[in-house]
């Protein structure tokens, strides 16, 4: 008998932009495009305690007062996404974090751009890691 397919999950936010400029659907076309499932999902306005805890990694960095305010400026839909090697997968359907040089493809190269303002408005944020996507979904997530 052979091992079942590991799987993981990954928490996925399509960000305040990307909810204003009417890019859910294509995010999750993506996502579901490659192959993923989505396990559940939430549209939400989410406060300053949930943000922080969620970005409680850049706490104390220049920017992280400016993305707490961005990333509660309007609903964010968190979305819990499962399959094989889907943490990373995710991430590079996402693209690198400054959409400016973000590779065509991606969701940041292809749909995202520079605003003038920073590299904060990027459309999508995906766990980058096991222990990040279990704090993650724990966090926004609890009844899973
Ligand atoms: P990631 O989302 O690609 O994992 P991180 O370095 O974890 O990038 O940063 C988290 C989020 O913080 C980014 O997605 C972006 O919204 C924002 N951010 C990161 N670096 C900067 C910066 O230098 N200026 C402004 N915002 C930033
Ligand atoms: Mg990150």
């Amino acid at each position: 008998m052979t091992d079942a397919p590991k799987t993981e999950r990954t928490l996925v936010l399509v960000k305040p932009d990307a909810v204003r400029r009417g890019l859910t659907g294509e995010v999750l076309r993506r996502v579901e495009a490659k192959g993923y499932t989505l396990v559940a999902a939430e549209l939400r306005t989410a406060d300053d305690a949930l943000l922080a805890e969620h970005y409680a990694e850049h706490a104390g960095k220049g920017f992280f007062a400016p993305l707490v305010e961005f990333m509660g400026s309007g609903p964010v839909l968190a979305v819990v996404v499962e399959g094989h090697r889907v943490i990373e997968g995710f991430r590079v359907l996402a693209g690198t974090t400054e959409p400016t040089t973000a590779a065509p493809g991606t969701i940041r190269g292809d749909l995202g751009r520079d605003w003038g303002l920073s590299v904060t408005q990027n459309l999508v944020h995906g766990s980058d890691s096991a222990e990040s996507a279990a704090r993650e979904i724990a966090l926004w997530f609890p009844s899973l």
